[in-house]
């Protein structure tokens, strides 16, 4: 053999998909990066060696991705998020890559347990829920849709608090994900931005006669990248996640040394690393939270600084940057850059007001996910100047012009124009970021239709009135091959044999191919048989972890969620605790044997949250240590609810719960993850529900509860919590024996805040929607005991999801939001 073909041989070897080539590289990283032989290797050892063994793989196809994007100069797609909820990547890559057999064929014959191995990664939980979900499921679709994007956000050394339940109750602890190192990540030590803080604007002239500003911060921060490949299914495309890390700069550190000042220097070192430390937990009131904004600032700058950079690289001006960048600001998170980017374009790049807001607006898009009044972001004004002076001059500038336009368009309206304003003026005053964001955005979007329409009509309404073009729909979707292929592969297994192909994988409308068969008896017997084996895994996992396996013949009726009292988990709770008197009250009750399983976090600082979590507790030790009920019933909470147990959770619902008050959840992306894998799910008319419960057959799908219509009427009329619980008995009866101290040893006042808070205010409406929920139930009760009937619910729940694949999502924005085209990453051109 010549030199060069044994150079293509090594190559082959290193990055080949072969199963000799998989072999021999996993052994290798196994030796010469864990330095362990098979023999004594541990299970974190042999994770590691397939990770790399893996991300090797994905490096010749990034690379190539990233030559062929530029040398097309294809407008970028830059989503910027505070959160990546990215889950395990390991089983995720293999079947991107379209290695998963192959891998597991390498591990049997090296003796090796396959699953155990995937178990044993410790995922990354850089997000709080929903939101950084679809962050992670829109790069999974933007890779395989074939679209340049980059992902832009926030390394945090410790993502979202680990749950551990003590005594019935919540506890956080820090979550260390790095501790064993983290093998998909590339540190860029040389790919790094400054970012300043505070400090003043200052005045010059320049060499041109011409007056400006620029800013002199007093403290700099340095931004290193790192990255992970993000592949797509099916396609050679690779993209690029990049997290910024902050550093202190080492010249800072030098100039402290210098005078003498170690410790200094060293207290500067830990105030710049703790910018990128820890994420924070949703749900809690961001007032005073200075470390925050901090945090928001610097993954914007550093994200917007390197696209500048790119760009200059690649033409030399910034001229048309708007045409190469498609920026996406998910949620007000990264608002900011609205302001950052003009101050770069401005005060750095010199461009005049017109030319540097000409571009900005053409690049930004904003995605809202939220109409609760408690989630929209302001910041203190003082805390603006302090931290982001120049920023705010840039905002205050913005304003002025904005708001002469609004006067123009809505003579004499000053109301409007103080509603509009980016600065709220009642009591101390605030930058009102959802309107930063929506002024600096050619398109501004909402995750479901109803939430769209909600948005337009309530919280944005003065902005629709203003540029109701601006305004679009954009429903969210999960990606099928984490939550179908890698979650269930049993269920994907037998779609595919049903098919006949697998090309549902990549479009998802293609599982209606399915359809015809959904009568078929031979199918729903085997379709049950996937469903029954998926809960009697997940059954034996909880058996492992809580001590009770809960019985894979009764129905799994699972909420699993962040913990809200919107989301109304205690609704869920009522219905239970109802459940529980009658069957005291009637021995012989004809019930369908049920199994309720909680999973979801509260944030630390949210007390009604929490009390849930406790109630849900202490519920289920009385139920399931009562005999007389617990042939019937049993409740169950799931700790540590995160990707990882998601995973094990969707594939073996029978029923999903989607309870919240209508209007108040955006979309949901879980209502989504439960019905692809088969579960019914008894739901309210709120965010994607609606259009889950139209594209699956409104026979196919519980319905109880009060339209978003009705909630306005009955709030605006003013509710009466109290008339309700005095009137309904049954209502009266579930709340009281929570209040009666039965669920807590005798202590009447336990949980008194929570029977409190629905007897007097029920801000969400629990009570008003009690009854037509406990009804709905009744029904998926009688529904559950006819098996061929609901096999067959349960397969057109599924054969009906294509819409709600992230693909269509991400071709949604890409055709009407960012106007870009797809891009194939040919590994076969010349390299
Ligand atoms: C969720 N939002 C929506 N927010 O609640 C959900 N918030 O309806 C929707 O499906 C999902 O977004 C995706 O669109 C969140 O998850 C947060 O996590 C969050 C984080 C920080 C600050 C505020």
């Amino acid at each position: 053999m010549s030199t060069a073909d044994n150079r293509l041989d090594e190559e082959r070897t290193r990055t080949g998909l072969s199963k000799d080539a998989l072999n021999r590289a996993f052994l290798d990283n196994l030796f010469y990066i864990q330095g362990r032989s098979l023999e004594v290797a541990t299970d974190n050892n042999l994770y590691q060696a397939a990770a790399y063994t893996v991300r090797d793989r994905m490096l010749e196809r990034w690379i190539k991705s990233a030559r062929i994007y530029k040398d097309q100069s294809a407008r970028t797609v830059c989503y910027l998020s505070a959160e990546f909820l990215l889950g395990p990547h390991l089983a995720n890559n293999m079947i991107n890559l379209g290695i998963t057999e192959v891998a597991r064929e390498v591990a049997e014959e090296l003796g090796l347990d396959f699953e155990r191995i995937i178990e044993s990664e410790e995922e990354p939980g850089l997000g709080n829920g929903g939101l950084g979900r679809l962050a992670a499921c829109y790069m999974d679709s933007l890779a395989t849709t074939q679209i340049p994007a980059i992902g832009y956000g926030i390394r945090y050394e410790f993502g979202i608090f680990d749950q551990v339940i003590v005594d019935g109750w919540q506890v956080e602890k820090g979550d260390t994900w790095l501790r064993n190192g983290n093998p998909w990540e590339i540190m860029r030590p040389k790919l790094a931005f400054p970012v300043g803080f505070g400090g003043y604007s200052e005045a010059y002239t320049d060499e041109h006669g011409v007056p400006r500003q620029r800013w002199r911060p007093n403290l700099v921060v340095n931004g290193v990248a790192y990255d992970t490949a993000i592949m797509g299914y099916g396609v050679t495309n690779v993209n690029l996640l990049r997290l910024w890390k902050s550093e202190a700069p080492e010249s800072f550190n030098f100039g402290a040394f210098n005078v003498g000042d170690y410790y200094g220097a060293v207290h500067a070192k830990i105030e710049a690393e703790t910018i990128s430390k820890v994420l924070y937990p949703n749900d809690e009131p961001v007032a005073g939270k200075e470390l925050r904004l901090k945090q928001q600032f610097f993954f914007v700058s550093c994200s917007l600084q390197d696209m500048i950079r790119l760009e200059l690289r690649h033409t030399g001006h910034l001229e048309r940057f708007h045409h190469k960048y498609a920026i996406q600001l998910n949620d007000t998170h990264p608002s900011l850059a609205v302001a950052e980017l003009m101050r770069l374009l401005l005060d750095d790049h010199l461009m005049t007001w017109d030319q540097a807001w000409e571009i900005t607006r053409n690049s930004c898009h904003f995605t809202n996910h939220t109409l609760l009044p408690e989630a929209l972001e302001t910041w203190s004004v003082e805390l603006f100047e302090c931290l982001l002076p120049r920023h705010l001059e840039i905002i205050y500038e913005i304003n002025r012009r904005f708001l002469d336009e609004v006067r123009v368009h809505f003579l004499g309206d000053d109301e409007r124009v103080a509603r509009m304003s980016l600065i709220d003026e009642q009591g101390g005053r605030r930058v009102r970021m959802a309107h930063l964001a929506a002024v600096g955005s050619k398109a501004i979007n909402g995750v479901a239709e109803l939430h769209t329409e909600l948005l337009k009509s309530t919280v944005m309404k003065d902005f629709n009135d203003l540029w109701p073009e601006r305004f679009h729909n954009v429903t969210n979707g999960v990606t099928p091959r984490r939550f179908i292929v890698a979650s269930n592969p049993e269920l994907a297994a037998l779609i595919t044999e049903t098919c006949g192909n697998d090309r549902w994988v990549q479009d998802l409308e293609c599982l209606r191919d399915l359809e015809p068969h959904a009568e078929d008896h031979a199918l729903q017997q085997r379709w049950r048989e996937v469903k029954t084996n998926a809960k009697r895994k997940l059954s034996n996992w909880l058996g492992e972890r809580t001590g009770f396996a809960p019985d894979p013949e009764t129905l799994f009726d699972v909420q699993a969620k962040r913990f809200h009292e919107y989301k109304r988990q205690h609704l869920n709770l009522l219905h239970i605790v109802w459940l529980y008197e009658q069957i005291k009250q009637r021995p012989n009750i004809d019930l369908t044997p049920r199994t309720f399983i909680f999973g979801g976090k509260a944030a630390p600082g949210y007390f009604m949250a929490k009390l849930m979590i406790k109630l849900i507790n202490a519920v289920g030790e009385v139920i399931n240590t009562d005999p007389q009920v617990n042939g019937y019933l049993r409740v169950l909470f799931m700790p540590d609810f995160n990707v990882k147990n998601g995973q094990r959770l969707y594939p073996a619902a029978d029923l999903s719960e989607q309870i919240s008050l209508a209007g108040k959840e955006a979309s949901g992306t879980g209502n989504m993850k439960f019905s692809m894998n088969g579960a019914l799910t008894i739901g309210t008319l709120d965010g994607a529900n609606i259009e889950i419960r139209d594209e699956v057959g409104h026979e196919n799908f519980f319905l109880f509860g009060m339209t978003a219509a009705e909630v306005q009427q009955q709030q605006a009329a003013g509710y009466e919590p109290w008339e309700l619980y005095q009137r309904d008995e049954q209502l009266r009866a579930a709340v009281d024996l929570i209040s009666s101290g039965l669920f807590s040893h005798g202590d009447t006042e336990l949980f008194r805040p929570l029977t409190e808070n629905l007897i007097h205010s029920d801000p969400f409406m629990v009570l008003a929607d009690f009854n037509d929920y406990r009804e709905r139930q009744q029904e998926v009760d009688h529904a559950y005991k006819d098996r061929h009937h609901w096999n067959r619910m349960s397969i057109l729940n599924t054969t009906r999801m294509g819409k709600f694949s992230s693909d269509r999502s991400i071709k949604e924005y890409a055709e009407r939001i960012w106007q870009v085209t797809p891009m194939s990453a040919d590994l076969s051109s010349p390299f």
